[in-house]
């Protein structure tokens, strides 16, 4: 998989492309990214990438042209290659769109800034809008972090053995249970007795209940579209007669 992430501020994707899980995956090349500075391709001797809304109002809007010309020199990887523009009116990101992503071959990924972009880039080559959730930012830097983060870890072979994106919350469409790791107690909080059992089978039971528990009490709306098994419905008909 191939990120290209255009930006006006290229600094800030270095700490978070040099370290963590996103590192290594690129250090083993798992993944490529290539980062291109808009303002590269801005004209005039102060090279701007804004200007003043027809129309008027506050603000500055993102030209068309610099965005346009960035994206026109981005290499296009053979196969399956998409543009994404980040932007509060896009579709909603989630682990489903996460998992769709992961099967291209490149991901373009489009940071504005100001207020937005102009209009007219939306027909010169973006196939997409994403929306990392209902708030505003003050550029689309952090949602593409935030994208090529979920979409790297379900890259075969970046995550190995540390961790499976099976056992992950949303993989299974239920919050995950509670973890727990050494010492046995931490301020007079005892590790709960099942996991300390050996008995496998306690243990899966006890922790499927928890999730069905913690996913009834946060997130009800999540139950809807999840894959329940008999005893999954067994569990939850117990937790709401007995919370
Ligand atoms: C994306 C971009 C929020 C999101 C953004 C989001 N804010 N929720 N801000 O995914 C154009 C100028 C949009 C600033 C950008």
């Amino acid at each position: 998989m191939r990120f290209d992430i255009l930006t006006i501020f290229p600094g800030m994707f270095s700490a978070y492309l040099e370290e963590g899980i996103l590192g290594r995956a690129i250090s083993r090349e798992l993944v490529k990214v290539g980062i291109v500075n808009i303002r590269d391709f801005a004209r005039g001797p102060h090279r701007t990438t804004d200007d003043r809304p027809y129309g008027g109002g506050d603000g500055m809007v993102m030209k068309a042209g610099p965005i346009h010309r960035a994206l026109k020199s981005v290499p296009r990887v053979k196969g399956r290659s998409l543009v994404a523009l980040l932007t509060p009116q896009g579709e909603k990101f989630h682990q489903a769109v996460a998992w769709e992503l992961a099967r291209l071959e490149q991901l373009i990924l489009v940071c504005g800034r100001y207020e937005g972009v102009d209009e007219r880039i939306r027909h010169l080559g973006i196939d997409r809008d994403i929306s990392v959730g209902d708030y505003v930012l003050s550029g689309g830097e952090l949602p593409a972090l935030v994208i090529m983060d979920a979409v790297t870890r379900l890259i075969p072979h970046v995550l190995g053995g540390e961790r499976s994106t099976q056992e992950d919350s949303f993989e299974n469409g239920l919050l995950e249970y509670p973890q727990y790791t050494r010492p046995r107690v931490f301020e007079d909080m005892e590790v709960p007795a099942v996991l300390l059992s050996g008995n496998h089978e306690k243990i899966r039971l006890w922790r499927r209940t928890e999730s069905l528990k913690r996913t009834l009490e946060r997130r009800p709306d999540l139950l809807k579209e999840a894959a329940l098994t008999e005893e999954d419905k067994g569990i939850l008909a117990e937790l709401k007669k007995h919370p």
